[in-house]
């Protein structure tokens, strides 16, 4: 039986967001959903397909919208915050939305909480901790300083910065997860992983920043959402939890992985003008969530969970194909 019987999660019509309530219902039967999505270019409501209409209430709004979280925290017993604006190179071009929704949305949703004492759960990235040197012998952990680089993982930390001043000051019962790198289904293909599928797909070459040596930590997006449910319901009040399932590799490597997946040869791809501040390494030691909640990854195998998100695009081109121009305009016009 699950502590926590009806929760509001936002942001739940995107990639993440989506992903986790599929897999509350799924795994949950005595939950019920409350999902709040201002349905940004990033939120599909597609994404909620199938889920059944007494498990979930979809409400199409801003968490920034004091009134409307004044009418909707009270009917929920816990907040999982997942609604940002989530991609880095947008933050370069116009980190604007980024204060706006990721700071104050985050302020709004933390006000509303405290005014009803409700359970908040904040949901974070890696990247407020900045990034390590390829031959770094250490890990991110639950202790490592904030030094966030760009206007997207500032926000984050800002965020993370709010969420530990409610709890310590106003005593909101408050926990934090610090994820890594997520693949798997429904990712926006601005994101690494599907813009190169989707490039594949569609006769355009994949295209790798600068010297493509930058290791990111991969999780599937599925134990993302195991691990935040473990967090919600056994995790201590005020704590930090970081996710990551040992996933470390290199941008060059994960595109090869695509290219030979796909029946291309491994040099098939350009070469283009690296992200302005690119972190250059994310790596996680999530030895406090797998000791304290008991939590581990299900997909182990990076190759076989590439390959079945690579075998969902290819067979979900109506969800992607209509965004796919202007995706790539965009790029093109900061030379990616
Ligand atoms: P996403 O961009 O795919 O989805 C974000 C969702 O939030 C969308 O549905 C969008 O409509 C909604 N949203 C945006 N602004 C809103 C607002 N003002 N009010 C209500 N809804 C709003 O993002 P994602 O990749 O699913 O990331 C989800 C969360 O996970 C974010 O907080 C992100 O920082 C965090 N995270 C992401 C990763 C990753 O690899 N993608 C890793 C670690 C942490
Ligand atoms: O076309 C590309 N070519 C390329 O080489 C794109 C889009 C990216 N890259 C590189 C940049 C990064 O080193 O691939 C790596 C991954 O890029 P993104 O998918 O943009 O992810 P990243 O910047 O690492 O941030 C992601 O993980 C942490 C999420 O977008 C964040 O929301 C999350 O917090």
């Amino acid at each position: 039986m699950s502590t926590y019987k009806n929760i509001l999660v936002t942001g739940g019509a995107g990639f993440i967001g989506s992903n986790f309530v599929h897999w509350v219902v799924e795994n949950e039967p005595d939950v019920h959903v409350v999902v709040l999505d201002a349905l940004t270019y990033a939120g599909n409501k597609e994404n909620l397909a199938g889920i059944p209409e007494d498990r979930m209430e979809f409400i199409h709004g801003d968490i920034c919208d004091a009134e409307l979280l004044a009418d909707i925290v009270p009917r929920v017993d816990a907040i999982v915050h997942f609604a940002a604006e989530s991609h880095n190179d947008n933050s370069i071009s116009d980190p604007t939305p980024f204060v706006r929704t990721n700071v104050e949305g985050t302020f709004q949703l933390l006000e509303a909480a405290r005014a009803n004492n409700t359970r908040f759960h904040h949901i974070s990235t890696d990247e407020v901790y900045g990034d390590l040197a390829l031959d770094d012998p250490n890990r991110f952990t639950e202790e490592t300083p904030y030094k966030p680089s760009s206007p997207y993982s500032s926000t984050k930390a800002s965020s993370d910065m709010l969420v530990r001043a409610w709890h310590r000051t106003y005593g909101l019962n408050t926990t934090i997860s610090n994820c890594s790198n997520n693949y798997g289904p429904r990712q926006h293909i601005e994101k690494f992983i599907p813009r190169q599928i989707t490039n594949i797909i569609s006769g355009i070459s994949p295209k790798l920043y600068g010297d493509g040596k930058n290791v990111r930590d991969w999780i599937h997006t599925e134990d993302h959402s195991s691990a935040v449910w473990a967090i919600l319901e056994g995790g201590r009040s005020g704590e930090t939890y970081l996710i990551g399932a040992d996933g470390e590799k290199n941008n060059l490597e994960v595109l090869r992985a695509i290219l030979k997946n796909m029946g291309h040869a491994e040099d098939d791809f350009e070469w283009v003008r690296d992200r302005p501040g690119h972190d250059r390494r994310y790596a996680i030691d999530s030895t406090k969530l797998r000791r304290e909640l008991g939590w581990t990854p299900k997909h182990t195998s990076f190759d076989e969970g590439l390959a079945d998100t690579i075998a969902w695009y290819e067979a979900n081109e109506d969800w992607w194909r209509s965004s796919k121009d202007a995706v790539e305009q965009k790029y093109a016009q900061a030379g990616q």
